[in-house]
């Protein structure tokens, strides 16, 4: 991979609700209306008016994204997208759905002015996408995204444990 789109990549471990970027990108489900995991973090954080905001959205089909403000968040924005439901049996399904998600992320961040962005890992916690797999499709997608987008300035993949972070810096090492 080219290094001006790798410089662009930064892996952390840490709370993404705590991060101080354009947008933060919230692993929701088809309501909107919140959850658990980092859905129920970021909303928690956030304060009710994202909540409220939510409510006039009406959804967001699987796949898709959609962005409200911050509120009480260091980030300006947060753009909610649905990750598939893992089902191994349906892999292709996952792969295609979870792809979708990067990219429409990543093109409501650009249609925002959003230069600065950070993902969580999206379906890898209830949803049970296997990391490996979706780190892959988390990086991939959003390198080819930067190539053709020089907007973007920065994306952090942001991971709840070391253990995490560790498969995205060796994925990362190796393309
Ligand atoms: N910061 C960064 N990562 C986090 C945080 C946080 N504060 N909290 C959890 N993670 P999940 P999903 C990681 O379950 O699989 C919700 O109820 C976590 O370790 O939040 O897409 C929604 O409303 C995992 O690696 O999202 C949906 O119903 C990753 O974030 C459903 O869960 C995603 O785990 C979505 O499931």
């Amino acid at each position: 991979m080219e290094k001006e789109i790798l410089n662009k990549i930064e892996v952390r471990q840490g709370d993404i609700t705590q991060l101080r970027v354009d947008a933060i990108v919230n692993a929701a489900n088809t309501s909107l209306l919140g959850g658990g995991g980092v859905d129920g973090a970021i909303h928690r954080a956030a304060g009710p008016e994202l909540l409220a905001e939510c409510r006039t959205i009406g959804g967001c089909p699987t796949g898709e994204a959609r962005i409200s403000k911050g509120y009480n968040l260091a980030a300006r924005h947060v753009i909610h997208t649905v990750g598939p439901v893992y089902n191994a049996k349906k892999k292709d399904d996952a792969q295609r759905l979870l792809n979708q998600c990067y990219q429409n992320s990543l093109i409501l961040a650009l249609e925002n002015n959003v230069k600065t962005i950070a993902f969580p890992a999206i379906s890898c916690g209830v949803y049970g996408y296997p990391l490996e797999a979706a780190c892959k499709v988390a990086v991939d997608t959003t390198c080819e995204f930067l190539k053709n987008n020089a907007a973007i300035e920065k994306v952090i993949f942001i991971l709840f444990s070391a253990q995490d972070k560790k498969v995205y810096d060796e994925y990362l090492a190796k393309i």
